[in-house]
């Protein structure tokens, strides 16, 4: 089953993790972007949420598809987030921000009760660090973040986007890190969070609660302490 198809499941799935009057964080990426559109249709149907988007990107295709929006003027904190992943482990750490948004993502996720990831098969791994972990730096420390990142293993390139510096909605650069394996992730992420220059990294830590991924037709619910079946036709 092709990959895209494998998003549209878990897509799907996350459905019913959606309460009628929720706060719905909304997240970026490709998979998100099946959740936000299912989300439209349930919208008008007749269920109601208010969703914060977790990029400028996100917040015009929500208005677009007719999704109330919200912002944290008005609210404190955030009911359930559906987001994707471009890589989760066992104990459901995640890299995040392979489309650039990790920074609003992490705030966003770090204001929800509940963090669900919908993933294809493919992002699922037993140890983290093969996809390249972004981070985010402001363009004045960019050389010398990117040499302390280096002498902690990486390989580490700045993200370009049509020939120039790729630039995220609040103005910044990425650099994106390959380390291969990373044993520990917590303390890669503290590492990295500890250096002046660095606004956010992709490294979600203990943030997500659940993770649907889809292996063919099939869409597994995990928990971080429980593993069961979801139902991937809501
Ligand atoms: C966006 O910045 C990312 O964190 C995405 O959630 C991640 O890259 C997954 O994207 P896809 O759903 O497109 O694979």
């Amino acid at each position: 089953m092709a990959h895209d198809a494998e998003k549209e499941a878990a897509a799907r799935a996350s459905l019913r993790f959606v309460r009628d009057g929720a706060i719905a964080g909304l997240g970026s990426g490709s998979t998100a972007t099946d959740v936000i559109r299912l989300l439209g249709e349930r919208v008008r149907a007749g269920l109601k949420i208010r969703g914060i988007p977790t990029s400028r990107q996100v917040g015009e295709l929500a208005a677009t598809l007719g999704i109330p929006l919200t912002t944290f003027n008005e609210v404190q904190e955030i009911d359930i987030t559906i987001d994707g992943a471009d890589e989760f482990d066992p104990q459901l750490s995640l890299i995040k921000g392979g489309g650039g948004a990790l920074l609003r993502e992490k705030v966003v996720a770090s204001a929800s009760r509940q963090l669900v990831i919908v993933a294809d098969s493919s992002k699922q791994v037993h140890t983290l660090g093969n996809f390249p972990v972004p981070v985010e730096v402001i363009a004045f420390a960019e050389p010398l973040v990117k040499r302390r990142i280096e002498m902690l293993g990486a390989t580490v390139i700045l993200r370009q986007s049509n020939g120039r510096p790729f630039v995220t909605d609040e103005g910044h650069h990425i650099l994106d890190c390959r380390f291969g394996q990373i044993p520990d992730a917590a303390a890669l992420a503290r590492k990295l969070r500890d250096m002046p220059g660095v606004v956010e990294h992709g490294l979600f830590i203990n943030m997500a609660t659940v993770v649907l991924v889809a292996r063919g037709h099939e869409v597994t619910e995990l928990h971080r302490d429980k593993t069961t079946r979801a139902d991937p036709k809501p």
